[in-house]
């Protein structure tokens, strides 16, 4: 079934925005309403086409209750990046409530993000970058199956990875990578998270130190592995070309990503002038043997592996690294959950390309690997996967989204449109999909987010910056075909997801003080101090309704001044916060949470220490006073 929004003129934006983008203009443009009409009659023959079991017990599109009354609670939890706001975004699936937040390469001064000395010397250590672009946030997996454990992310920006905790919903640990200058695909190796890898997207000289500044030849790219827990970069691959997303098969094995500059360019012009780039799959064991065998050069403090196309390590029958040429300028690349396929997006070409991992092992020349070749339709992003064998691709030049069957579409010929099974058009040029645990072993086959770039009029204007547009549609009835259920805008810009079932995660309500590195503060008396040595002034002390552990500081001009400080409540979501406006002092503590916060008293006077959080009638009186006197 297609639909068509009746509030968009869907080929006045396309032919505007083809004026614009040199990208559009150069792929021919297809019929929009044609191609959405033939669609609509390949959909509702779907049912009898499809050879698969189609006896999933999901409910039919007509009896899909999308909604989720007050005080109920979703059935997943969606992980959205937030782009260059840095952070995370959590939503409920399917309500698509934005539930909550996590800052991760962000200062956010609500959850006490870089204001307290442990985020902010995490932070700091982090290269002390005030910003990052996080992409693709992918969670931990056990047995080709979320975890619940962790949350990992890329910083497209800074080439970076953090590591965020799904017990305590927060970025514990993030990762400099010093031979990346923008990580753009991130996946950890399935299926049990022993590596989590970080997708090196900009080529530079390797280490960038002003080698070659105007010698693109000798710049490369990386893709860097590090172990989940502890989280510690552990060793990089290098190659001549770029490297953009990435995907992991399910064994353990091949690890792949794609490239869409094989060319070695620095130009558009350059980057698009091969009729060619790769599918990169990186054999994992074969590269661990090496590091082992101490084939690498230590670079920055880390071991790299050279596993560029001359390498002797991609000499003869075990090569490290294989090139799969894959049509000019792919873009997403995804293992399919039986494992069996990796497929990658031909955005500059209206394919999406199969490759069976298997074969990878038997054939000479990789590119006798690639079993199939879809046409999908014009600017194949990102393709996202069902528990039925379907595949859904993103078309961003058609907007539209795609659903094909991937058995067909091995058996088909090359290029052949024919396992297609229903386009569903979109207002906007969608950029990433994702369907509930797609990335598994055991998709759930019943909601996918598609992430649309751009808005234009979904919603109140808000002036020239708009929201992005999260879409949720239901996908569990393959004779009704995909339908659009929830319209969601975000803050830009989100541009990926992951969606785990809800049962598989375990957060906790408040902190258990073991897991943290601070010691508690009780009230007791002996608990409570504050202590001189020279100029430094170190203070603990609890909180709680509605007072702080003093009622008054009394420090000296000029002292640096450390107050550690406990939230003894054990009620949950009570929250108090410590905050000391003119010396830019704000952290949050939950209940049995201890934090600590160092700043220097450089100005004399009566500064009131209050709590941010609204913790209770008398929360305007939950103060004490910093005290600071002049220095003689
Ligand atoms: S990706 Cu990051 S810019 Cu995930 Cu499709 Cu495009
Ligand atoms: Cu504690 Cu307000
Ligand atoms: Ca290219």
């Amino acid at each position: 079934m297609t639909e068509t929004n009746p509030s968009n003129d869907q080929e006045t934006i396309e032919a505007d925005v083809a004026d614009k983008d040199p990208l559009f203009a150069r792929i021919p443009r297809r019929d929009f309403m044609k191609a959405g009409a033939a669609a609509g009659a390949m959909g509702s023959l779907a049912g009898c086409t499809s050879l698969l079991d189609d006896s999933n017990d999901h409910p039919t599109a007509g009896e899909v209750d999308a909604t989720v009354p007050p005080g109920e609670h979703d059935d997943y939890y969606a992980f959205l990046s937030g782009g260059h706001t840095g952070d995370i975004r959590v939503y409920g699936v399917p309500s698509m409530r934005q539930i909550m937040r996590i800052p991760v390469f962000n200062m956010e001064s609500a959850r006490g993000y870089g204001f307290d000395d442990q985020t902010q010397e995490m932070l700091e250590e982090a290269g002390g970058y005030t910003w990052g672009d996080t992409h693709h946030p992918r969670p931990s997996q056990t047995d080709n199956e979320y975890d619940g454990e962790w949350l990992f992310v890329n910083d497209k920006a800074n080439g970076r990875m953090a590591r965020i905790d799904l017990e305590y919903f927060e970025t514990d640990a993030i990762i400099d990578l010093p031979n990346q200058q923008g990580t753009h695909g991130a996946c950890a190796l399935m299926p049990d998270t022993r590596y989590v890898f970080g997708v090196g997207e900009l080529r530079v000289p390797i280490p960038n130190d002003g080698r070659d500044l105007d010698d693109p030849s000798e710049y490369g790219s990386t893709l860097s592995a590090m172990s989940p827990d502890p989280f510690d970069h552990e060793w990089d691959v290098r190659v001549d070309c770029n490297l953009d997303n990435g995907d992991s098969g399910k064994e353990g094995e091949w690890f792949f990503t794609t490239s869409y500059n094989s060319e070695e360019g620095v130009t558009e012009e350059e980057m698009t002038s091969a009729d060619t780039d790769y599918v990169v799959a990186f054999n994992i064991p074969r590269i661990e043997d090496a590091v082992e065998a101490g084939e690498y050069d230590e670079i920055n403090g880390v071991p790299v592996v050279d596993g560029t196309e001359d390498s002797p390590l991609n000499d003869g029958d075990e090569p490290l690294v294989r090139y799969i040429d894959v049509p000019t300028n792919p873009h997403g690349v995804s293992v399919t959950p039986d494992g069996e396929y990796a497929i990658a997006s031909g955005k500059l070409d209206p394919t999406c390309t199969i490759i069976e991992i298997d074969q990878l092992n038997e054939v000479d020349d990789p590119n006798d690997a690639i079993v199939g070749r879809v046409n999908v339709g014009n600017g194949p992003l990102h393709t996202a996967y069902d528990d039925r064998g379907h595949a859904y691709t993103t078309l961003f030049v058609d907007s539209q989204v795609v659903k094909w069957d991937i058995e067909d579409a091995v058996d088909a010929e090359m290029g052949s449109e024919d396992p297609v099974i229903e386009k569903h058009d979109v207002h906007y040029s969608p950029g990433h999909l994702i369907a509930a645990e797609s990335y598994t072993g055991s998709p759930q086959g019943d909601w996918l987010i598609v992430l649309n770039k751009l808005s234009k009029d979904r919603f109140l204007p808000v002036g020239p910056v708009f929201p992005e547009n999260d879409q949720l549609f239901y996908i569990g009835d393959d004779d009704a075909g995909m339908e659009l259920v929830k319209d969601t805008p975000a803050y830009p810009e989100p541009h990926d997801a992951s969606i785990v079932r809800a049962d598989r995660l375990d957060p906790a309500s408040v902190y258990d003080p073991d897991d943290l590195e601070l010691d508690y503060i009780s009230a007791d008396d002996e608990d409570n101090f504050i202590e001189r040595d020279g100029d430094e002034v170190h203070i603990e002390m609890y909180n709680t309704r509605n007072h702080f552990g003093f009622e008054d500081i009394t420090v000296q001009e000029g002292d640096e001044v450390t107050i550690r400080t406990t939230n003894i409540e054990e009620e949950e979501d009570i929250l108090h916060s410590l905050a000391i406006p003119q010396h830019d002092v704000n952290v949050k503590t939950a209940p049995q949470e201890t934090r600590e916060v160092t700043f220097t008293a450089d100005e004399p006077g009566v500064y009131w220490i209050y709590c941010a959080y609204f913790c209770s009638a008398l929360h305007l009186e939950m103060r004490s006073r910093l005290l600071v006197e002049p220095a003689d």
